[in-house]
Protein backbone atom coordinates (compact mmCIF):
# COMPACT_ATOMS: atom_id res chain seq x y z
CA UNK A 1 0.00 0.00 0.00
CA UNK A 2 1.04 2.79 -0.65
CA UNK A 3 2.36 5.36 1.94
CA UNK A 4 1.16 9.32 1.21
CA UNK A 5 2.90 10.58 4.10
CA UNK A 6 4.16 13.03 1.95
CA UNK A 7 1.12 15.60 1.56
CA UNK A 8 0.27 15.25 4.93
CA UNK A 9 3.46 16.44 5.65
CA UNK A 10 3.21 19.12 3.27
CA UNK A 11 -0.42 20.04 5.50
CA UNK A 12 1.50 19.79 8.71
CA UNK A 13 4.26 22.33 8.07
CA UNK A 14 1.92 24.38 7.49
CA UNK A 15 -0.53 23.83 10.66
CA UNK A 16 2.92 23.99 12.73
CA UNK A 17 3.92 27.88 11.13
CA UNK A 18 0.50 29.07 12.51
CA UNK A 19 2.03 27.96 16.12
CA UNK A 20 4.87 30.06 15.52
CA UNK A 21 7.31 26.50 15.77
CA UNK A 22 10.04 26.80 13.10
CA UNK A 23 9.91 23.07 11.70
CA UNK A 24 13.41 22.85 10.86
CA UNK A 25 14.58 23.27 14.37
CA UNK A 26 12.11 20.77 15.20
CA UNK A 27 13.68 18.56 12.25
CA UNK A 28 16.86 19.36 13.84
CA UNK A 29 16.34 18.25 17.49
CA UNK A 30 14.26 14.89 16.19
CA UNK A 31 17.75 14.09 14.06
CA UNK A 32 19.97 14.84 17.48
CA UNK A 33 17.76 13.05 19.86
CA UNK A 34 19.78 10.27 21.28
CA UNK A 35 17.91 7.13 23.42
CA UNK A 36 19.83 4.82 25.31
CA UNK A 37 18.80 1.30 25.29
CA UNK A 38 19.30 -1.54 27.97
CA UNK A 39 21.53 -4.47 27.39
CA UNK A 40 18.74 -6.35 29.84
CA UNK A 41 16.18 -5.73 27.52
CA UNK A 42 17.50 -7.89 24.99
CA UNK A 43 17.63 -11.16 27.43
CA UNK A 44 15.07 -13.42 28.92
CA UNK A 45 13.40 -12.56 32.11
CA UNK A 46 10.56 -12.85 33.68
CA UNK A 47 8.46 -12.66 36.71
CA UNK A 48 8.55 -14.18 40.21
CA UNK A 49 6.41 -16.96 38.59
CA UNK A 50 8.87 -17.92 36.40
CA UNK A 51 11.24 -17.27 33.49
CA UNK A 52 9.91 -16.37 29.86
CA UNK A 53 11.95 -17.95 27.05
CA UNK A 54 12.03 -16.22 23.59
CA UNK A 55 14.12 -17.79 20.67
CA UNK A 56 16.83 -15.94 19.45
CA UNK A 57 17.18 -13.64 22.85
CA UNK A 58 20.34 -12.81 23.93
CA UNK A 59 22.78 -14.48 26.47
CA UNK A 60 26.30 -12.35 25.54
CA UNK A 61 27.35 -9.10 25.94
CA UNK A 62 27.98 -9.71 22.02
CA UNK A 63 24.80 -10.49 21.41
CA UNK A 64 23.39 -7.91 23.18
CA UNK A 65 25.20 -5.39 21.97
CA UNK A 66 24.43 -6.30 18.32
CA UNK A 67 20.82 -6.59 18.92
CA UNK A 68 21.02 -3.16 20.52
CA UNK A 69 22.77 -2.19 17.19
CA UNK A 70 19.97 -2.98 15.06
CA UNK A 71 17.75 -0.81 17.13
CA UNK A 72 20.16 1.63 16.08
CA UNK A 73 20.22 0.76 12.45
CA UNK A 74 16.37 1.51 12.12
CA UNK A 75 15.94 4.29 14.57
CA UNK A 76 18.79 6.44 13.82
CA UNK A 77 18.51 7.38 17.29
CA UNK A 78 19.36 4.36 19.96
CA UNK A 79 23.49 4.94 19.68
CA UNK A 80 24.51 3.48 23.36
CA UNK A 81 23.98 0.66 25.28
CA UNK A 82 23.25 0.86 28.97
CA UNK A 83 24.53 -2.00 30.77
CA UNK A 84 24.15 -4.02 34.11
CA UNK A 85 27.57 -5.09 35.62
CA UNK A 86 26.68 -8.65 36.86
CA UNK A 87 24.54 -9.82 34.25
CA UNK A 88 26.53 -8.62 31.49
CA UNK A 89 29.99 -9.45 32.54
CA UNK A 90 31.81 -12.70 33.36
CA UNK A 91 35.45 -11.46 33.28
CA UNK A 92 37.70 -8.44 32.60
CA UNK A 93 38.00 -8.43 28.68
CA UNK A 94 36.45 -4.68 28.80
CA UNK A 95 38.79 -3.22 26.10
CA UNK A 96 37.48 -6.12 23.78
CA UNK A 97 34.19 -4.89 24.66
CA UNK A 98 34.20 -1.44 23.90
CA UNK A 99 35.74 -2.14 20.71
CA UNK A 100 33.17 -4.85 19.13
CA UNK A 101 30.72 -1.92 20.28
CA UNK A 102 32.09 0.77 18.50
CA UNK A 103 33.05 -1.64 15.70
CA UNK A 104 28.98 -2.21 15.64
CA UNK A 105 28.37 1.46 15.53
CA UNK A 106 27.31 1.56 19.50
CA UNK A 107 28.87 2.60 22.39
CA UNK A 108 28.35 1.95 25.83
CA UNK A 109 26.32 3.73 28.41
CA UNK A 110 25.62 3.55 31.72
CA UNK A 111 26.88 1.16 34.30
CA UNK A 112 24.76 -0.42 36.92
CA UNK A 113 26.09 -1.95 39.41
CA UNK A 114 24.11 -4.74 41.01
CA UNK A 115 24.15 -4.40 44.78
CA UNK A 116 20.89 -6.53 45.18
CA UNK A 117 20.89 -10.13 43.74
CA UNK A 118 23.57 -11.39 46.19
CA UNK A 119 22.04 -12.82 49.18
CA UNK A 120 24.19 -11.45 51.53
CA UNK A 121 22.06 -8.24 50.54
CA UNK A 122 18.85 -9.65 52.17
CA UNK A 123 18.88 -7.08 54.94
CA UNK A 124 19.99 -4.46 52.58
CA UNK A 125 23.35 -3.38 50.89
CA UNK A 126 24.05 0.21 51.93
CA UNK A 127 22.21 0.26 54.51
CA UNK A 128 22.87 -2.79 56.20
CA UNK A 129 23.98 -2.87 59.71
CA UNK A 130 26.45 -5.23 59.08
CA UNK A 131 29.72 -3.26 57.43
CA UNK A 132 30.88 -6.26 55.60
CA UNK A 133 27.97 -6.21 54.11
CA UNK A 134 28.33 -2.39 53.33
CA UNK A 135 31.66 -2.51 52.69
CA UNK A 136 30.93 -5.52 50.01
CA UNK A 137 28.33 -3.11 48.22
CA UNK A 138 30.63 -0.17 48.31
CA UNK A 139 33.48 -2.00 46.59
CA UNK A 140 31.31 -3.87 43.94
CA UNK A 141 30.32 -0.24 43.12
CA UNK A 142 33.85 1.22 43.00
CA UNK A 143 34.65 -1.71 40.99
CA UNK A 144 31.44 -0.65 38.85
CA UNK A 145 33.40 2.68 38.51
CA UNK A 146 36.40 1.33 36.82
CA UNK A 147 34.45 -0.70 34.33
CA UNK A 148 32.71 2.94 33.70
CA UNK A 149 36.45 3.83 32.78
CA UNK A 150 37.89 1.05 30.92
CA UNK A 151 34.29 0.84 28.27
CA UNK A 152 34.53 4.82 28.28
CA UNK A 153 31.07 5.73 30.40
CA UNK A 154 30.63 8.35 32.15
CA UNK A 155 27.33 7.68 34.03
CA UNK A 156 27.16 5.26 37.19
CA UNK A 157 23.37 4.82 37.33
CA UNK A 158 22.74 3.37 40.92
CA UNK A 159 19.49 1.75 42.16
CA UNK A 160 19.27 -0.16 45.89
CA UNK A 161 16.43 -2.45 46.99
CA UNK A 162 17.35 -1.90 49.97
CA UNK A 163 14.09 -2.03 52.06
CA UNK A 164 12.22 -3.60 55.52
CA UNK A 165 8.98 -5.83 55.14
CA UNK A 166 8.10 -5.40 58.71
CA UNK A 167 7.42 -2.44 61.08
CA UNK A 168 10.22 -2.58 63.53
CA UNK A 169 12.50 -4.47 61.55
CA UNK A 170 15.50 -1.53 61.57
CA UNK A 171 15.81 1.93 62.42
CA UNK A 172 15.12 4.41 59.48
CA UNK A 173 17.49 6.90 60.42
CA UNK A 174 20.35 4.64 60.82
CA UNK A 175 19.96 3.32 57.69
CA UNK A 176 19.57 6.69 55.74
CA UNK A 177 22.96 7.25 57.96
CA UNK A 178 24.80 4.20 56.34
CA UNK A 179 23.45 4.96 53.15
CA UNK A 180 24.66 8.59 53.02
CA UNK A 181 28.61 7.63 54.27
CA UNK A 182 28.28 4.88 51.05
CA UNK A 183 27.37 6.55 48.58
CA UNK A 184 29.84 9.93 49.44
CA UNK A 185 32.66 7.21 49.24
CA UNK A 186 31.41 6.32 46.16
CA UNK A 187 31.04 9.78 44.78
CA UNK A 188 34.72 10.83 46.10
CA UNK A 189 36.34 7.83 43.87
CA UNK A 190 34.57 9.07 40.84
CA UNK A 191 36.53 10.07 38.09
CA UNK A 192 36.08 13.80 36.56
CA UNK A 193 33.37 13.53 34.18
CA UNK A 194 31.65 10.95 35.85
CA UNK A 195 28.14 11.29 36.88
CA UNK A 196 26.08 9.46 39.67
CA UNK A 197 22.12 8.64 39.22
CA UNK A 198 20.23 7.82 41.52
CA UNK A 199 17.09 5.94 41.16
CA UNK A 200 14.06 5.98 43.88
CA UNK A 201 11.53 3.45 43.87
CA UNK A 202 8.48 3.43 46.65
CA UNK A 203 7.87 -0.81 46.24
CA UNK A 204 9.66 -3.84 44.93
CA UNK A 205 10.89 -5.83 46.65
CA UNK A 206 10.69 -4.53 50.09
CA UNK A 207 6.86 -4.51 50.96
CA UNK A 208 6.91 -2.25 54.18
CA UNK A 209 9.16 0.44 53.06
CA UNK A 210 12.26 1.14 51.21
CA UNK A 211 15.34 3.35 51.63
CA UNK A 212 15.20 5.45 48.97
CA UNK A 213 11.63 5.70 47.92
CA UNK A 214 11.31 8.82 46.85
CA UNK A 215 12.48 11.64 44.31
CA UNK A 216 12.80 13.73 47.23
CA UNK A 217 14.95 11.49 49.19
CA UNK A 218 17.20 10.89 45.83
CA UNK A 219 17.37 14.49 45.51
CA UNK A 220 18.28 14.79 49.56
CA UNK A 221 21.47 12.06 48.95
CA UNK A 222 22.65 13.50 45.57
CA UNK A 223 22.66 16.95 47.38
CA UNK A 224 24.53 15.41 50.41
CA UNK A 225 26.77 13.81 47.06
CA UNK A 226 28.13 16.95 45.17
CA UNK A 227 27.26 18.94 41.78
CA UNK A 228 27.98 15.51 40.11
CA UNK A 229 25.32 13.62 41.34
CA UNK A 230 21.72 13.73 39.88
CA UNK A 231 18.17 12.28 40.28
CA UNK A 232 17.02 9.21 37.87
CA UNK A 233 13.22 9.42 37.22
CA UNK A 234 12.45 5.62 36.23
CA UNK A 235 8.80 6.25 35.01
CA UNK A 236 7.45 3.52 36.56
CA UNK A 237 8.58 3.89 40.12
CA UNK A 238 5.89 5.94 41.43
CA UNK A 239 2.52 5.53 42.85
CA UNK A 240 -0.72 5.75 40.89
CA UNK A 241 -1.59 9.03 40.20
CA UNK A 242 1.68 11.11 40.92
CA UNK A 243 2.00 13.73 39.16
CA UNK A 244 5.22 12.71 37.47
CA UNK A 245 6.15 15.67 34.90
CA UNK A 246 5.49 17.89 38.16
CA UNK A 247 8.53 16.07 39.25
CA UNK A 248 10.47 16.45 36.56
CA UNK A 249 10.00 20.40 36.18
CA UNK A 250 10.81 20.42 39.81
CA UNK A 251 14.27 18.99 39.60
CA UNK A 252 15.00 20.64 36.50
CA UNK A 253 14.51 23.57 37.99
CA UNK A 254 16.62 22.52 40.91
CA UNK A 255 19.37 21.33 37.82
CA UNK A 256 19.43 17.44 39.54
CA UNK A 257 17.82 15.65 36.95
CA UNK A 258 19.99 13.69 35.79
CA UNK A 259 18.55 11.17 33.47
CA UNK A 260 15.13 9.10 33.10
CA UNK A 261 14.47 4.95 32.75
CA UNK A 262 11.33 4.94 30.49
CA UNK A 263 8.86 2.54 30.74
CA UNK A 264 5.29 2.31 31.62
CA UNK A 265 2.93 0.79 34.66
CA UNK A 266 -0.02 0.37 35.05
CA UNK A 267 -0.01 -1.27 38.73
CA UNK A 268 3.12 -1.18 40.04
CA UNK A 269 5.31 -3.39 37.87
CA UNK A 270 7.69 -0.85 35.92
CA UNK A 271 8.28 -3.10 32.51
CA UNK A 272 5.86 -2.31 30.09
CA UNK A 273 6.26 -0.21 27.02
CA UNK A 274 6.55 3.65 27.74
CA UNK A 275 3.27 5.72 26.47
CA UNK A 276 1.62 1.98 26.06
CA UNK A 277 -0.68 2.78 29.20
CA UNK A 278 -0.43 6.45 29.42
CA UNK A 279 0.79 8.44 26.54
CA UNK A 280 -0.70 12.24 27.34
CA UNK A 281 1.57 11.75 30.64
CA UNK A 282 5.04 10.62 28.62
CA UNK A 283 3.77 14.24 26.31
CA UNK A 284 3.53 16.30 29.35
CA UNK A 285 6.64 15.19 30.00
CA UNK A 286 8.65 16.23 27.75
CA UNK A 287 6.89 18.94 27.61
CA UNK A 288 8.83 19.90 30.83
CA UNK A 289 11.63 18.95 28.94
CA UNK A 290 11.34 20.52 25.59
CA UNK A 291 10.75 23.59 27.77
CA UNK A 292 14.61 23.21 29.46
CA UNK A 293 15.70 22.93 26.22
CA UNK A 294 14.37 26.22 25.09
CA UNK A 295 15.72 28.23 28.47
CA UNK A 296 18.75 25.86 29.81
CA UNK A 297 19.56 26.33 33.05
CA UNK A 298 22.94 24.33 35.11
CA UNK A 299 20.97 21.64 34.53
CA UNK A 300 23.50 18.64 33.58
CA UNK A 301 22.90 16.54 30.06
CA UNK A 302 19.66 14.56 31.07
CA UNK A 303 20.16 10.51 30.11
CA UNK A 304 17.42 9.70 27.93
CA UNK A 305 17.53 5.42 28.99
CA UNK A 306 14.77 3.02 28.62
CA UNK A 307 14.55 0.30 31.48
CA UNK A 308 12.31 -2.07 30.15
CA UNK A 309 12.62 -6.00 29.80
CA UNK A 310 9.96 -7.22 27.44
CA UNK A 311 8.23 -10.62 28.49
CA UNK A 312 5.12 -11.43 26.22
CA UNK A 313 6.77 -8.84 23.37
CA UNK A 314 9.52 -9.90 20.68
CA UNK A 315 12.35 -7.54 22.05
CA UNK A 316 13.62 -6.12 19.78
CA UNK A 317 10.74 -5.06 17.85
CA UNK A 318 9.97 -3.96 21.05
CA UNK A 319 12.54 -1.56 21.59
CA UNK A 320 11.83 -0.11 17.71
CA UNK A 321 8.59 0.69 19.04
CA UNK A 322 9.86 2.06 22.27
CA UNK A 323 11.76 4.58 20.80
CA UNK A 324 9.53 5.20 18.20
CA UNK A 325 6.64 6.12 21.02
CA UNK A 326 9.76 8.35 22.84
CA UNK A 327 10.05 10.15 19.49
CA UNK A 328 6.61 11.15 18.83
CA UNK A 329 5.96 12.17 22.38
CA UNK A 330 9.24 14.23 21.65
CA UNK A 331 7.89 15.90 18.70
CA UNK A 332 4.10 16.83 19.82
CA UNK A 333 5.61 18.50 22.89
CA UNK A 334 7.65 20.81 20.75
CA UNK A 335 4.27 21.55 18.79
CA UNK A 336 2.98 23.38 21.61
CA UNK A 337 1.80 27.18 20.59
CA UNK A 338 3.95 28.28 22.89
CA UNK A 339 2.89 32.16 22.66
CA UNK A 340 -1.32 30.86 23.07
CA UNK A 341 -0.48 29.02 26.10
CA UNK A 342 1.19 31.83 27.37
CA UNK A 343 -1.50 34.20 26.88
CA UNK A 344 -3.96 31.91 28.28
CA UNK A 345 -1.91 30.92 31.28
CA UNK A 346 -1.54 35.06 31.93
CA UNK A 347 -5.53 34.97 31.21
CA UNK A 348 -6.18 32.08 33.63
CA UNK A 349 -8.06 31.03 30.51
CA UNK A 350 -7.81 27.00 32.13
CA UNK A 351 -9.86 25.98 29.42
CA UNK A 352 -7.92 27.64 26.74
CA UNK A 353 -4.51 26.75 27.98
CA UNK A 354 -5.88 22.86 28.55
CA UNK A 355 -6.91 22.64 24.60
CA UNK A 356 -3.03 24.29 23.39
CA UNK A 357 -1.99 21.20 25.23
CA UNK A 358 -4.12 19.18 23.29
CA UNK A 359 -3.83 20.35 20.02
CA UNK A 360 -0.20 19.65 20.26
CA UNK A 361 -1.06 16.17 21.60
CA UNK A 362 -3.36 15.49 19.05
CA UNK A 363 -1.13 16.20 16.72
CA UNK A 364 -0.73 13.35 13.79
CA UNK A 365 3.36 13.65 14.08
CA UNK A 366 3.84 9.95 12.00
CA UNK A 367 4.65 12.44 9.13
CA UNK A 368 7.07 14.64 10.45
CA UNK A 369 8.96 11.46 11.74
CA UNK A 370 8.85 10.03 8.74
CA UNK A 371 10.39 12.82 6.81
CA UNK A 372 12.96 13.21 9.46
CA UNK A 373 13.94 9.27 9.16
CA UNK A 374 14.20 9.77 5.24
CA UNK A 375 16.25 12.70 5.33
CA UNK A 376 18.46 11.12 8.27
CA UNK A 377 19.15 8.05 5.59
CA UNK A 378 16.66 5.42 7.25
CA UNK A 379 13.67 3.96 6.64
CA UNK A 380 10.36 6.03 7.30
CA UNK A 381 8.75 2.45 8.76
CA UNK A 382 11.17 1.19 11.32
CA UNK A 383 9.20 -1.58 11.98
CA UNK A 384 8.41 -2.81 9.07
CA UNK A 385 11.82 -2.62 7.57
CA UNK A 386 13.59 -4.42 10.93
CA UNK A 387 10.72 -7.10 10.20
CA UNK A 388 11.16 -7.38 6.66
CA UNK A 389 15.16 -7.31 7.50
CA UNK A 390 15.65 -11.09 8.29
CA UNK A 391 17.21 -10.41 11.25
CA UNK A 392 15.13 -12.19 13.78
CA UNK A 393 15.33 -15.30 11.45
CA UNK A 394 18.57 -15.54 11.34
CA UNK A 395 19.51 -15.07 15.79
CA UNK A 396 16.52 -17.58 16.13
CA UNK A 397 17.45 -20.16 14.08
CA UNK A 398 21.57 -19.10 15.50
CA UNK A 399 20.83 -18.74 18.70
CA UNK A 400 17.40 -20.83 19.64
CA UNK A 401 15.75 -21.16 22.62
CA UNK A 402 18.44 -20.88 25.67
CA UNK A 403 18.38 -21.05 29.32
CA UNK A 404 20.62 -18.19 30.88
CA UNK A 405 19.85 -15.70 29.35
CA UNK A 406 18.48 -13.75 31.58
CA UNK A 407 19.96 -11.43 34.67
CA UNK A 408 17.32 -13.10 37.46
CA UNK A 409 17.99 -16.57 36.90
CA UNK A 410 15.66 -16.56 33.59
C1 LIG B 1 14.56 -1.67 39.44
O1 LIG B 1 13.21 -1.99 39.32
C2 LIG B 1 15.10 -1.10 38.14
O2 LIG B 1 14.26 -0.09 37.69
C3 LIG B 1 16.53 -0.62 38.28
O3 LIG B 1 16.79 0.41 37.38
C4 LIG B 1 17.30 -1.84 37.87
O4 LIG B 1 18.62 -1.58 37.53
C5 LIG B 1 16.47 -2.33 36.73
O5 LIG B 1 15.13 -2.11 37.15
C6 LIG B 1 16.67 -3.78 36.41
O6 LIG B 1 15.80 -4.19 35.41
MN1 LIG C 1 14.99 1.56 36.50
Amino acid sequence: MADNYKPKYALLVQDIQTRGVDVNKVKARLKAQQIETPSWGYSDSGTRFGPYRQPGSAVTIEEKLADAARVHKFTGVAPSVAVHVLWDFKGDNFGEIRAYAESLGVAIGAINPNVFQDREYAFGSITNTDPKVRKMAVDHMLYSIEIGKALGSEVLSLWFADGTDYPGQADFRARKNYAEESLRTVYNAMPPGMRMLIEYKPFEPAFYHTDLADWGMAYSFANKCGPNAHVLVDLGHHFNGQNVEHIVAFLLDEARLGGFHFNNHKYADDDLTVGSVNPYELFLIYNELVKAEDTPNSNPPVAYMIDQSFITKSKIEGMIQTVMAIQSAYAKAMLVDRRKLAAAQSAHDVLGAELVMQQAYNTDVEPLLKVVREEMGLDPNPLEAFSTSGYMDKIRKERGTRAGAGGLGA
